[in-house]
């Protein structure tokens, strides 16, 4: 009897354990078996690549249903007409900033420099860069199916919100297409969630390879891939936001970065935009000033297409993987990578570890190595902390911009002090 008990408790011990928890302990473990095995822990990569095989799995029915019911959760939008607008227009604006900022990281911090890693499948051939006119007619699909099957991810990104935004227009005869669209995310994202639970096991494998192949020098590396993606944090947030929120919102920046500090404590210890929303709308109105209307439309729609810390952890990843597998990214691959990143934001979910899925998105688009998304995979949760705050700060920024404009902020609240405040 105690000896089952005992059992059951120790399988409770591994099966209760929160999934990044998990996943370190596979990184670590990786590391340990890499560094004695050497050479021959090659023999572990299978493992990673069958996790690799399953994210790969994942991707084309997961971003073409995820982004249609984005974009027909936001059937509002056009009801809400200049406020709506308004807000995807800042939303996916800030993404595209955030990207550039994370690729301009990337190429200056350049965390994979040095690294030298091969993969096993023939390096491309040197593809002569398309013009950027090239790029942007290539991004139209001439066939969705041909799109899909290829796994084309900027045509698919593009039909499906073509046929999301159609779907809107249609209204209710389109209601059983949106059903089934969000009944098959809803697969998806369950099918993604139990395809990371082979994560840890995945993570193992490629580390103890990497581990085994490099020696431990692959930490360094990784140490400036979270130093890179915090800084570009706190330049975002610090910066560019209070920029906006001064020259555009013509407010004071550090009431703004007062009101940040609740919902930015919950968004870094959840790494759930959704999970933070009830504290970002309490914050938003409370603390900021921003009317019931305008916080209970433009914070959800932020939580559901505003990812500027996801794009910003992209580029600096996608860099680091470039550099440190040796591949040559030409000018239209940046472009082709703020696209997707921009684009496909509008279908990342606000929860623990949506990044990580989304940037297997934006290698498979540059036809980067996906054995970089196992290895980053490993220090995901620090990276998602910072991602996920800098994706709350910047809906709480666009929330603050958008009453301001329509004159629905309270700027006596918005500038109380925390003396005032205390009075409440
Ligand atoms: N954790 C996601 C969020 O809640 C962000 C991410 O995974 O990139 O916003």
């Amino acid at each position: 009897m105690e000896q089952t008990m005992h059992t059951q408790a120790s399988a409770g011990f591994w099966s209760d354990m929160a999934l990044w928890k998990k996943i370190l302990i596979g990184m670590v473990l990786g590391c340990i078996v890499g560094a004695v095995m050497g050479p021959d822990a090659e023999i572990l990569k299978p493992i990673g690549t069958l996790f690799i095989n399953a994210i790969k799995m994942l991707i084309v029915p997961l971003v073409f249903c995820s982004l249609i019911v984005g974009v027909t959760s936001m059937k509002d939008t056009r009801k809400m007409g200049r406020i709506g607008l308004k807000s995807v227009a800042l939303y996916l604006g800030t993404t595209a900033v955030a990207i550039s900022i994370g690729l301009g990281l990337g190429a200056i911090v350049a965390p994979g420099a040095g690294v030298n890693m091969a993969v096993d499948a023939v390096a491309p051939a040197a593809k002569e860069a398309p013009s950027l006119i090239q790029t942007l007619l290539n991004m139209i699909p001439k066939n969705p199916v041909d799109a899909l099957a290829a796994g084309n991810i900027l045509q698919i990104i593009v039909f499906a919100l073509g046929l999301g935004i159609s779907l809107n227009l249609v209204g209710e005869k389109a209601e059983p297409a949106i059903q089934v669209f969000e009944s098959l995310a809803e697969g998806m994202y369950k099918l993604t969630e139990l395809v990371m639970k082979l994560a840890p096991y995945g993570v193992f494998g490629l580390m103890a390879w990497v581990a085994g192949k490099y020696g431990m020098d692959i930490l360094m590396p990784l140490i400036k891939v979270v130093g890179a993606v915090y800084l570009g944090a706190l330049v975002l947030v610090v910066l560019v936001y209070s920029m906006l929120i001064s020259t555009v919102g013509r407010l004071n920046p550090i009431q703004y970065l007062k009101g940040l500090v609740n919902p930015a404590a919950v968004a870094f210890t959840t790494t759930s935009s959704s999970g933070t929303l009830p504290a970002t709308i309490k914050a938003a109105r409370e603390d900021l000033g921003v009317s019931k209307g305008i916080s209970s439309f433009v914070l959800p729609l932020g939580a559901t297409i505003n990812m500027d810390g996801t794009a910003l952890y992209q580029g600096v990843c996608a860099l680091f993987i470039a550099q440190a597998f040796g591949v040559d990214l030409a000018f239209s691959d940046y472009l082709l990578i703020i696209a997707t990143s921009t684009l496909a934001s509008v279908g990342t979910a606000g929860v623990p570890g949506a990044g990580l899925i989304m940037l297997s998105l934006v290698l498979t688009t540059v036809g980067l190595p996906m054995e970089g998304l196992a290895i980053v995979a490993g220090i995901d949760r620090i990276l998602d902390m910072a991602r996920t705050t800098v994706n709350v700060c910047g809906d709480m920024m666009v929330s603050v911009l958008v009453g301001k404009s329509e004159n629905e902020l309270d700027e006596a609240v918005y500038n109380k002090t925390a003396a005032e405040s205390t009075e409440v």
